[in-house]
Order: C-alpha cells, then structure tokens, then sequence
C-alpha cells in the first residue's frame, strides 16, 4: 500500500475511509443473511470493492461533484450520504426507500440530495449520465466533476466507447472507473476483452488513463485526487482501471462454482478490509480497541435500520405509476 503521508492524508482520514468500508462490508453481509433467511428478495455485493469506492470517494468533493455509480458501489454512496436504514429500505423494497420509492431493484442507488445520480438496470447507461453532467459542468465553467464506475465486462458496451470518444472530443472534467473483478457474471476476463490493459484504450480517447490496484484505498485515492485536479484545471477525463477482487458471487442468485477452489482461497489474501486493517495497526493509526468498538458500532447502526426496515410500509398500489413518467396537469 502506498503511504498515507504522502498523499497528504491524516490518521484521521484513515479512519474514516476504515470505518465507511467496514459498515458498507457488514450492511452487505447482513443482506446476504436476510436473503439467505428468505427476508430479502436479491442482493448483489460490494465485498472486495469497498477499497476502490471508498478510496474514489474520499478523492471527490462530496457538496459539488456528482457520482454515477454501479449497483456495486454500496460504499461509495454509504461514503457519498446514503445512510444503512435507507439501503435497507431499498432491499426490503419498502415505500420509504430513497432511491425508487421501493419500486426499483435494490442496488439502484440514487439519492439527489447527496449528488448520486439516479440509474438504469441496463449496464453502462450510467456512464452516459456522468458525461452529460460533466458536459454541462464544462458549460457553465463550473469547477465540478462527474465520476462513474462500471465492470470491466461492462466496458464492452457501446454506450462506453461512445461516452469517452464524447469526453476525449470535448475535455470534459469527467472520470470513468473500472472496477476489474475479473468476471462478468461468471464469464472470465480472457474470454471478455483481447486487451492486456482496459486503461490502455484511454490513449485512444485522447485521454489520461491508469491503471492501479484497486485494493489499495490510497492508491485508488491518489489516482482520482490528481484526475480531479486535471479535470478542473480544464485538462480533461480519466480513465481508471482498479483491479479489485469480488469476493461473492456475481448476486445471491447466483453460485461461485465458475471459480476454482484454489482461486476461491487466495481471493480472501487480497481482500481489501483485512489489508487495511493491518496496515492501520501497523502504522499505530489505530489500536484493537478501535476496531472492537467500530465492529459494536457498525453492528447495532445495522440492526436498527434492519428494525426500522421491516416495519416500514410498503408502497401503494396506486404509487405505482408516480416518479416514473413526468406528472401531466389537466384542465
Ligand atoms: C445491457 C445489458 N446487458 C446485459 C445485462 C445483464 N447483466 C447484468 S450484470 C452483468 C455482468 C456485468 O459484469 P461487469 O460489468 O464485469 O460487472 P460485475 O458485475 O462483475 O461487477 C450482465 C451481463 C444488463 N443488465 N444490461
């Protein structure tokens, strides 16, 4: 892992970026358990991604840059405002979900008064709402930037080489991560793109592109802080390839059987929470206390909101049709 001094970054700060990936890995846990229990109808994970958003997120100002991210990004937005009783009112699909109203799949983060973007179910449409936020940013010369995420199986879309030749043309204060699992679904990176490098098609946008590891929170902060930097100088987007590890299944209604065993075991070494974990301790960041009261923290901030949740109504039938289309006065 880089080092935390260098980047300008307090003990402080570690901590934070700890404890938002450490509530974001156990809200998750806890969904995958209600699943399992027949509560929660799907789930899909952010386990092993936590250090890439989080990292990306610590990078941007949360008041004027606006995310467009992928049902992945369960930290990112936790980071970004989304609170663990609305993602639970989300997964319980419940009227008081932020998001949709409880009419969306879960994982559909949107939330505007925190500046996330609202998304579709059709991967990599989310990128194309961040260049149309970032073109507008560049309109009104407003020192403001739009960050989306995606998979790398995701990156194959049309709708993504279209968004960033868009981007490339016109400079516009934009990033693109690709969050690298290896897989899309259960389909395997070398049967997916011919490419050593996805951060190597930046140079055929007319852009900056990098490639980092995506387990690294530092590192991942680092590479977005400069692109922020260049983006609102007016130099343009980034695109960022952070090969980060899933540690589930695509979603709980699918099985890991496509991975090896082998691969299954040394997937959890580079997990990104244990990773960070010791080098907090390592660096005296932070005690065994401080995990142990974080661990009790996390714990009843989930069970209240799982409460909360499960009693909340859910949406009328006659909701239906509300924030769906534009609502048309008569008369
Ligand atoms: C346009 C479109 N095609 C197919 C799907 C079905 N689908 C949902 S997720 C997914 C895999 C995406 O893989 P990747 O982009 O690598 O992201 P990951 O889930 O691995 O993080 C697919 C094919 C979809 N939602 N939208």
């Amino acid at each position: 892992m880089l080092d935390y001094k260098e980047e300008g970054l307090e003990p402080e700060d570690l901590k934070e970026m700890y404890r938002t990936m450490h509530l974001a890995r156990k809200l998750d846990e806890r969904m995958w358990l209600l699943n399992r229990a027949g509560k929660l109808p799907f789930v899909i994970s952010c386990q092993g991604q936590e250090a890439t958003q989080v990292g990306a997120g610590y990078a941007l100002d949360r008041d004027v840059d606006i995310i467009s991210p992928y049902y992945r990004d369960l930290a990112l937005v936790t980071h970004f405002g989304m609170t663990a009783e609305e993602t639970m009112l989300s997964a319980f699909a419940k009227k008081g979900d932020v998001s949709s109203g409880g009419k969306q799949m879960p994982s559909h983060f949107s939330k505007k008064s925190c500046n996330i973007m609202t998304q579709g179910s059709s991967v990599t449409t989310q990128l194309l709402h961040a260049v149309g936020a970032s073109f507008k940013f560049k309109m009104d010369d407003e020192k403001r930037v739009a960050l989306t995420t995606l998979g790398e199986g995701s990156s194959n879309q049309g709708d993504f080489h279209e968004g960033l030749n868009f981007v490339g043309v016109h400079d516009l204060p934009f990033i693109c991560i690709i969050e690298n699992n290896d897989y899309a679904i259960s389909v395997p990176r070398e049967l997916q793109y011919g490419a050593e490098k996805l951060s190597d098609r930046a140079l055929g946008y007319g852009m900056h592109g990098e490639h980092i590891d995506g387990n690294d929170p530092i590192a991942v902060y680092k590479a977005v802080k400069e692109a922020r930097q260049r983006a609102v100088n007016g130099e343009g987007g980034t695109l960022i390839e952070a090969m980060s590890t899933r540690l589930t299944a695509h979603s709980s209604d699918d099985d890991d059987s496509y991975r090896e065993k082998e691969e299954r075991e040394t997937m959890k070494e580079s997990d990104c929470l244990i990773k960070f974990r010791s080098y907090i301790l390592e660096h005296g960041v932070a005690d065994e206390a401080w995990f142990e009261a974080l661990e009790k923290e996390a714990k009843a901030v989930i069970t209240d909101a799982t409460k909360a949740a499960e009693k909340a109504p859910y949406p009328d039938p006659e909701e239906a049709l509300t924030h769906v289309y534009e609502e048309v006065q008569h008369g």
